[in-house]
């Protein structure tokens, strides 16, 4: 059993080929189909955001497929980069430069304002059918320099509660058991099965 996730973010890949191979499913990404189109995120919440990436994708290849968007939201930014976070730095730009604009943004910012939540919204959609939605945070706090190597995105800046170090000095198991993706696909595994049964 293969799932098609509408993602080309290798980070995101890596995380889902991982939750997803613990339950015995292969996974394939846009990564897969270089030959598809690049979806334009014009919504305005993270919902709408994965619907647009998982719908798409799923008329066009006539097959149910998954979508996550995410994001950091934090709360001394008002919730900022939010739906913006792959792009904060601009159109194309690394997760460095990602990084740096958002500790420039907090240079004044104590220790404890520092807090913050990742987001995940997953959509599965089919042909014919209403879309599944689940979605999860993880609250941490952002440090002030970046520390650790593996994850993506904001990882090294975000700092777990429970261990106190980023998320980029989890191991990827230790991530996937406690992050907003992978509580967000534990919700998706209860209630996918029916979904993909119900013809509705
Ligand atoms: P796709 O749309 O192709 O899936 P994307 O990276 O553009 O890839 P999003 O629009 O959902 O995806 O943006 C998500 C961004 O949020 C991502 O690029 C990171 O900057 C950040 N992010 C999300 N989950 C993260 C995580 O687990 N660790 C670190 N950063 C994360
Ligand atoms: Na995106």
């Amino acid at each position: 059993q293969t799932i098609v996730i509408a993602t080309r973010n290798p980070g995101k890949a890596k995380e889902f080929a991982a939750l997803f191979g613990k339950e015995g499913y292969q996974t394939k990404t846009l990564l897969d189909y270089p030959e598809l189109p690049d979806v334009e995120e014009t919504g305005t919440t993270f919902e709408e955001n994965a619907r647009l990436k998982a719908e798409t994708i799923a008329q066009i290849l006539q097959q149910p497929v998954l979508a996550d968007d995410s994001g950091l939201a934090v709360d001394a930014l008002n919730g900022m980069p939010g739906i913006f976070s792959a792009r904060f730095a601009g159109e194309r730009k690394s997760d460095a430069a990602n990084n740096a604009k958002l500790l420039h943004e907090l240079t004044d910012v104590s220790d404890e304002k520092r807090t913050a939540h990742f987001h995940c919204t997953l959509v599965f959609a089919a042909p014919q059918k209403e879309s599944l939605v689940v979605e999860a945070d993880w609250n941490g706090r952002i440090g002030r320099i970046p520390q650790g190597e593996n994850g993506f995105g904001y990882d090294p800046l975000f700092i777990v509660p429970d261990f106190n170090k980023t998320s980029a000095e989890l191991s990827n198991d230790e991530k996937n058991a406690i992050s907003h993706r992978g509580m967000a696909v534990q919700k998706l595994e209860k209630v996918w099965k029916n979904w993909l049964e119900d013809n509705q």
